[in-house]
């Protein structure tokens, strides 16, 4: 199997650390590609018709492609228990959260990159900016005993999201006020399989 992947792209690093924490990493090849959305590209739409990464190429299917379908695969091919049953639920939403905060995220890099100045909207941006700091606030104040259990892919979509904060918005101080976020960050970003994907 191939994923396509790039290594900036927090969307495609939740599908690496889930290859890596269920241990089907020498099942897959990653293959780089830059994805784009104004210049999409045909490696990328001949798999995805979005144009988006990740997209897992099967030998036994069609693609797979959105993050959160691809892991739930993985999952369940490996049998590895990141989608617990006992807790279902809470970790799809806490997944859900992340992705939107990756969304938000990718979005206003996405506003710098390809809008130009005159049209560009500090408004628009801000917006952006309000949904992953409520979200945040929402996950210091509600989710702390769930990320202090066991292993799931909220748990990774979510340290995915806070390393592309760090990555693309330095100076955005996000753990201000969020002591309890920041202290498990500083634990779960040091996971073998999360220092083995840093963007870059
Ligand atoms: N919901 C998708 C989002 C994937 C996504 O937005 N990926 C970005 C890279 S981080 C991309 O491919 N952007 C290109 C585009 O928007 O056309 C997922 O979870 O996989």
């Amino acid at each position: 199997m191939q994923l396509l992947t790039a290594p900036p792209s927090p969307f495609a690093r939740k599908a690496r650390v889930c290859l890596i924490e269920a241990g089907l990493a020498d099942d897959v090849e990653e293959v780089n590609v830059a994805a784009s959305a104004l210049a999409p590209d045909p490696a990328i739409t001949s798999h995805n018709p979005l144009g988006k990464i990740p997209a897992l190429i099967r030998e036994d299917g069609p693609a797979l492609y959105d993050s959160r379908v691809i892991c739930r695969w993985l999952d369940a091919r490996a049998g590895a228990g990141l989608y617990p049953d006992a807790r279902l639920w809470e970790t799809l939403t806490l997944e859900a959260t992340a992705d939107g905060i990756m969304d938000a995220a990718v979005l206003i890099v996405y506003e710098h990159r390809f809008r130009p100045e005159p049209h560009r909207s500090e408004d628009w941006i801000e917006g952006q900016w309000g949904k992953i700091a409520r979200a945040l606030d929402t996950l210091e104040a509600r989710w702390m005993s769930h990320l202090a259990g066991r292993l799931d892919m909220g748990q990774i979509a979510l340290g995915c999201a806070l390393g592309y904060l760090d990555f693309r918005h330095p100076d955005r101080p996000w753990r201000a006020g969020r002591g309890a976020l920041d202290d498990w960050y500083a634990v779960f970003g040091e996971r073998a399989a999360m220092r083995a994907t840093r963007p870059a």
